[in-house]
């Protein structure tokens, strides 16, 4: 497959980006309206909910003083609502009556939940120690668990957006620049003249105030670059489109980097002032020719070298953006060590269109004893391994819970809060292994999710419109606060996360740790530290405070010690040397299909979150099952339509367990396929969405782990095409559930 240059750059990013945001509109007859931030992604814009006179929720609009959506919700925010709404909502506490998987239940008053709970986690204290158990939690309200956790003894505490998404870029920036990405990505977007998207799908994964930067940036002239094996709605926005073969994108960034040392296309005073290791990064990169790479990545010579010269030309206001979701090869640490590399030669780090210096205010936190101290971590269950990881890995928890000779730190419990494990982690029948060992698996979701079948016990949380959370603090280029309270009562018996957290440790004899009667006096008590209230944030929503910083950029020749071992941007990374890793990356091949077989890859769409929102009745509405990108020629070899079904198969022979509907399209390689993650859910309780799709995870079974940081790459897998379900052939995760369920309706629960 060739290169395509798209002509120009004339695209109006007035077409389907724009479009997807929604402008607010007014509601005729409002009656009230309450301050809240978004729950269905991690982006958190800040909105208005609207109710009318008769007190029903009505709509959700953006706040227009919030930098994070500029008063425009993305399609997911705006339908938030149906998450309210959806009657497959959990609506009680439950405790497990049958073997886990089952699915059977009863239904339990809150406090007979928590007082099971207390007392299973006092035994397990007791016996193993309480670092035996883990908190896994994805929003908002895993902060007061996460209070209750270290209080109960335990520093277990992760979330599956680090070893799932954007860990190798946090652990690659900070060999490279001593910093973080941050989330949101610190990103100067809207100054910049050159965005290099290299797998970042922005436009499909619609990170609200970058898909506004982005559009801007197009409007004034900005080139865009996406490197991508499908043609995604960013790269039907670019200058550039290089359709990459999987899993080669290192030895396209080696080149380029290789490319525009020789040329002298770098920032030479910015990398003589700043930066380390450059002689051995010339000498390393300098077999990477074009030539080469064309061999390697089907990429044509005079493509990458044109644009690399379009990022020079843009330098330093360019950014080859580090984009979120890096789990890909395992390899990825040192991929992303390339990206950084790059901006780091372009000196686009510090600098206006570049990378700038976010700010996040500091709130302080509510006065309480000092929590104990562990005397183990996961990490033990690691020793000598995974030193550069800077967060707590979700896979590594669950791997570690299986038991195994010599393993330190086996886990016995986990505290599962608004992740759904079982379509997160990759390779479901280790994750479901791990589950059969626990003494204890406590699932707080709003829905009956996959991860709720597997639970001893479920707690009911109500959603995030009906309560109050922890103040919304993230980074942007200026400090600011936004409030989220409730504008319902909460629904059914639910309850939020912070009083489930108080009254479990109320309950486990440790109450002193929440030291306020509810959360308002919590809120209103930080609020006032930084010269606001609770009463002003209600009113407000959100709240720009004083910046403690001057400036967003490096000052022209402003000394500055980077906070690296060196003090300067490593090109050649001492820390990775230390723990024996490549200190500069290095180009490594990945297997190939074999015959017959196509790499299964994966991404987002507009209307959804991974498998949060499958079910929302809004968003079916727009779109409800996901769909199998099939190349012209591959349907053609193998008879294939658009709108047929087929199951698919891996290298491994697991099948999917639902069939997909194919969609034949030449915005794919004929190398791959691809789908949207979050379908396929084999849960019956989800009326809506049971059966719709296929899940990407259910074909993952062959992780690529990063060594440098224990991430889990997750597009290795290769699959084949069935166009009717073969005999004698079961899904992995269906014949651990005994064939319960099915989505011809043999569903057992
Ligand atoms: N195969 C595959 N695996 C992936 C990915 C992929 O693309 N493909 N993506 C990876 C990435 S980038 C990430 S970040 C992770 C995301 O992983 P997760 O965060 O686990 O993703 P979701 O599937 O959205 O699960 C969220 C869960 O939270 C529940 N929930 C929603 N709102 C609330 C609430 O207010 N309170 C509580 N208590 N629960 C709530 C939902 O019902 C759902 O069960 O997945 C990773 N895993
Ligand atoms: N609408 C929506 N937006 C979201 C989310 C969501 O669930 N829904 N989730 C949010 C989260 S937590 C994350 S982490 C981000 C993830 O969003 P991104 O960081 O953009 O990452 P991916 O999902 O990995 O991107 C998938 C893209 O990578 C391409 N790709 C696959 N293999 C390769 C390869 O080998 N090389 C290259 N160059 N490209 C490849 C795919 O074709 C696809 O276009 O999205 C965020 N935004
Ligand atoms: S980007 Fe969309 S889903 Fe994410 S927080 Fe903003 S409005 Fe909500
Ligand atoms: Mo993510």
């Amino acid at each position: 497959m060739g290169s395509l240059a798209v002509a120009g750059s004339s695209f109006s990013l007035a077409g389907s980006f724009s479009e997807l945001l929604i402008n607010n509109t007014k509601l005729s007859g409002e009656a009230t309206r309450t301050p809240t931030y978004c729950e269905i992604c991690f982006w958190k814009c800040a909105g208005w909910v609207y109710k009318d006179e008769t007190g029903k929720i009505r709509k959700i609009t953006g706040n227009e003083d919030d930098p994070h959506c500029n008063g425009r919700l993305c399609p997911r925010g705006t339908g938030g609502v149906g998450m309210y709404y959806d009657d497959d909502r959990l609506r009680s506490p439950l405790i497990r009556t049958n073997v886990r998987g089952k699915q059977e239940f009863r239904e339990v008053s809150w406090d007979e939940a928590l007082d099971y709970i207390a007392d299973k986690l006092k035994k397990i204290a007791a016996e193993h120690g309480p670092e035996c158990t883990a908190l896994f939690t994805h929003g908002s309200g895993g902060k007061f668990l996460g209070q209750f956790l270290k209080a109960y003894g335990s520093n277990n505490i992760t979330a599956p957006s680090f070893a799932q998404c954007r860990g190798p870029r946090e652990v690659a920036w900070l060999a490279t620049f001593g910093d973080l990405v941050y989330s949101p990505e610190r990103t100067d977007i809207r100054d910049t003249r050159c965005l290099v998207l290299i797998g970042s799908h922005i436009g499909e994964n619609m990170h609200n105030g970058q898909v506004q930067e982005m559009s801007d940036a197009i409007d004034k002239g900005a080139v865009i670059i996406t490197v991508d094996p499908r043609f995604s709605t960013a790269a039907g926005k670019s200058k550039y489109w290089l359709p990459i073969k999987p899993s080669t994108d290192l030895a396209l960034l080696l080149t380029w980097i290789n490319l525009i040392i020789r040329n002298d296309w770098y920032d030479r005073e910015y990398v003589e002032k700043y930066t380390f290791g450059f002689e051995q990064l010339r000498e390393e990169v300098s077999k990477y020719t074009p030539e080469w790479a064309y061999g390697i990545t089907t990429i044509k010579p005079d493509m990458i070298i044109d644009s690399a010269k379009a990022m020079h030309d843009a330098s330093p206001a360019v950014i080859i953006h580090p984009g979120r979701h890096v789990t890909w090869y395992g390899d990825d640490t040192q991929r992303l060590r390339a990206v950084a590399i790059l901006n780091a030669l372009l000196g686009s780090w510090g600098r206006r269109g570049g990378f700038y210096f976010p700010e996040k205010a500091s709130l302080p936190e509510y006065p309480h004893p000092p929590f104990p101290k562990p005397r183990r971590t996961w990490r033990d269950a690691y020793p000598g391994q995974y030193a550069l990881a800077s967060e707590v890995l979700s896979s590594g928890i669950c791997d570690a819970s299986i038991p195994a000779v010599g393993r330190n730190c086996t886990f016995k419990a986990w505290i599962v809060n608004g992740t759904n494990l079982i379509e997160t982690l990759p390779n479901q029948q280790k994750t479901l292994e791990a589950i059969q060992h626990l003494d204890l698996l406590v699932v707080i979701d709003t829905m009956p999710m996959e991860i709720t079948g597997w639970a001893d016990v479920v707690l009911p949380e109500c959603t995030y419109l009906e309560r109050y959370d922890a103040i919304r603090d993230s980074p942007h280029r200026e400090p600011y606060i936004a409030l989220r309270m409730p504008a319902a009562e909460p629904a059914y018996n639910t309850r939020p996360d912070w009083w489930i957290a108080k009254k479990l440790a109320g309950k486990m004899g440790l109450g002193d740790y929440f030291p306020y009667d509810d959360i308002e006096e919590y809120l209103d008590w930080q609020l006032k530290q930084i010269g606001s209230s609770l009463d002003e944030m209600k009113r407000i929503g959100v709240k720009k405070l004083e910046s403690e910083f001057d400036g967003l950029y490096l000052r022209d020749g402003e000394d500055i010690t980077f906070n690296t071992n060196t003090g300067k941007i490593e090109l050649y990374s001492t820390a990775l040397a230390d723990e024996g890793f490549d200190p500069i990356p290095v180009y490594t091949p990945h297997e190939d299909p074999p015959e017959g077989f196509y790499r299964l890859i994966y991404g987002r769409a507009p209307a959804h979150t991974f498998s949060r929102t499958s079910n929302n009745p809004n968003l079916t509405d727009i779109m409800d099952e996901n769909h199998l990108w099939v190349n012209p020629k591959v349907a053609k070899l193998w008879d294939l339509k658009t709108g047929q079904e087929v199951w698919l198969e891996n290298q491994d022979g697991v099948l999917s367990q639902f069939s997909i509907k194919v969609r034949v399209t030449e915005r794919i390689r004929w190398d791959s396929v691809y789908m949207v993650h979050g379908f396929g859910h084999d849960q019956v309780r989800l009326r809506r969405c049971f059966g719709k799709g296929a899940s990407d995870t259910n074909l993952i079974t062959r992780v690529h782990l990063d060594p440098v940081m224990g991430g889990t790459g997750m597009r290795g897998n290769f699959v084949t095409f069935h166009a009717e379900k073969p005999d004698g052939k079961i899904n992995i995760k269906a014949g651990i559930m005994n064939g319960t369920q099915t989505k011809e309706g043999g569903a057992d629960i």
